[in-house]
């Protein structure tokens, strides 16, 4: 094809000497991208090409420029999609919780264990007294678990310090995990996710603490990329969270929130008024609060696992986020509490059954709309010319697989940054 054919489809390509890296060919593409003519944007057919870590050509094989690759995969009809991106986890933490799954078997419900000072105080503890080794080696198995299943971006939050040496202590290692692994990690200052038990009955002391000198000392070692707050009766209340939003804007750091999970505080539609990347949870979430987030470009991120490990019986609005056009991203949210899970394939398929959203919304769940809960969404999250080269290949039929099976993972392979 012509270069102006190419560039008309928005896939320009520079053609050179040494043109590509590599090239993967006999492919099956899910490319996700926006606006696509086909469901999934799939291409049968399809030939990725990438150089220096990037997609410099990604569709059909009879369009693609003639490129000469130093290294050409054959995929013999395997599907290829986007890396899945997990968008919200608290991946990095001390202990478990499985006694308090057994009290909650016996009768016990999450709000009565939190504030019998359990809960997420119970992990505080078990954080604070880990070593930064103890903590990277065990949330280093939990990432390998992500990657297995084709995860390529991961955001991990803090928010089990409560202090600041031990939220900085969260974040370094979260941030090692970047380095050392083959995956991109996202942070998120969470220090406004409880009030730690010094601080009993002084949530605004705590609130002081955290938008003054414990977002100082993160914002600068430069350890978190965004800043989220739980907004619950159990943890900070609107105006709280809206200190917070506003120490973080000072900083220049993009906001989040956990919020309408358990009750309707008004949260998700606080944190679209100051522009926040997502809204997370969001059960108990209403009409206003969606048209709010519609209007700022928020992202929904909806997180099953939670849903289901609760026995939570209040859904998500799905329906009325779909008639305002407010994407939805999907994530594991996994933490020892209420989602101990580090299954992306299991989050499409309870976002399914459990949710009703189709497969293709699930997949762009964990692919576009993770990204742009992320603010990403020019980096990563579809496969199209210019956005880093992280894939997914599949030994799958069709997409909807993905989706369907429970606790089988037909990964290929996968390719973070072209490799
Ligand atoms: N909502 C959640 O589901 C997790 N944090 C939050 O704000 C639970 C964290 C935990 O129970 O440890
Ligand atoms: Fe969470």
């Amino acid at each position: 094809m012509t270069g102006s054919q190419a560039k008309s489809r928005g896939r320009d390509v520079a053609a050179g000497p040494s043109d590509c890296d590599i090239s993967w060919i006999n492919a099956r593409l899910a490319t996700m991208a926006a606006g696509a003519d086909q469901p999934y944007g799939a291409v049968e057919d399809g030939l990725i090409a990438a150089r220096d870590g990037r997609i410099l050509y990604a569709g059909p094989r009879c369009e693609a420029p003639a490129l000469a690759a130093r290294k050409t995969v054959d995929c013999a009809g395997r599907w290829i999609t986007p890396g899945l991106i997990d968008c919200h986890t608290h991946l990095v933490y001390g202990g478990d919780r499985a006694h308090e799954f057994e009290l909650r078997l016996q009768g016990a419900s999450y709000e009565e264990i939190a504030r019998a000072g359990g809960g997420i105080l119970s992990t505080v503890k078990a954080t604070r007294a880990a070593s930064e080794d103890e903590l990277f080696a065990s949330a280093d198995r939990r990432l390998s678990a992500l990657i297995a299943e084709g995860v390529t971006t991961v955001e991990i939050k803090s928010g089990y310090g409560l202090e600041q040496e031990a939220e900085l202590k969260q974040l370094r290692v979260a941030r090692r995990l970047g380095h050392e692994r083959p995956v991109t990690v996202r942070t998120s200052f969470l220090g406004a996710h409880a009030v730690p038990p010094e601080f009993k009955g002084r949530s605004g002391d705590y609130t002081n603490l955290v938008a003054g000198p414990m977002l100082d000392a993160v914002a600068a070692d430069k350890l978190a990329d965004a800043v989220d707050v739980f907004c619950e009766g159990i943890a900070f209340s609107p105006e709280e969270t809206a200190q917070v939003f506003a120490a973080a804007k000072a900083k220049g750091l993009p906001v989040k929130i956990h919020a309408e999970q358990l009750s309707n505080l008004g949260g998700a539609k606080l944190a679209a008024e100051h522009g926040a990347l997502s809204a997370d949870h969001l059960e108990y979430l209403d009409e206003s609060g969606v048209v709010a987030m519609a209007k700022a470009g928020t992202v929904a991120v909806i997180l099953p696992g939670a849903f289901y490990f609760l026995r939570e019986t209040q859904k998500p609005p799905v329906e009325l986020l779909r008639k305002h056009g407010v994407p939805i991203a999907l994530a594991t949210d996994a933490n020892p509490g209420s989602s101990p899970l580090t299954s992306p394939l299991l989050v499409l398929n309870m976002a399914c059954t459990l949710f009703r959203l189709t497969p293709e919304e699930a997949l762009a769940g964990l692919t576009r709309n993770a990204a742009q809960a992320l603010g990403l969404q020019d980096q990563i999250g579809t496969l199209e010319a210019g956005k880093a080269c992280d894939l997914a290949i599949w030994a799958i039929e069709r997409p909807a697989e993905l989706a369907y099976r429970i606790g089988f993972n037909p990964l290929h392979s996968r390719i973070w940054n072209g490799q």
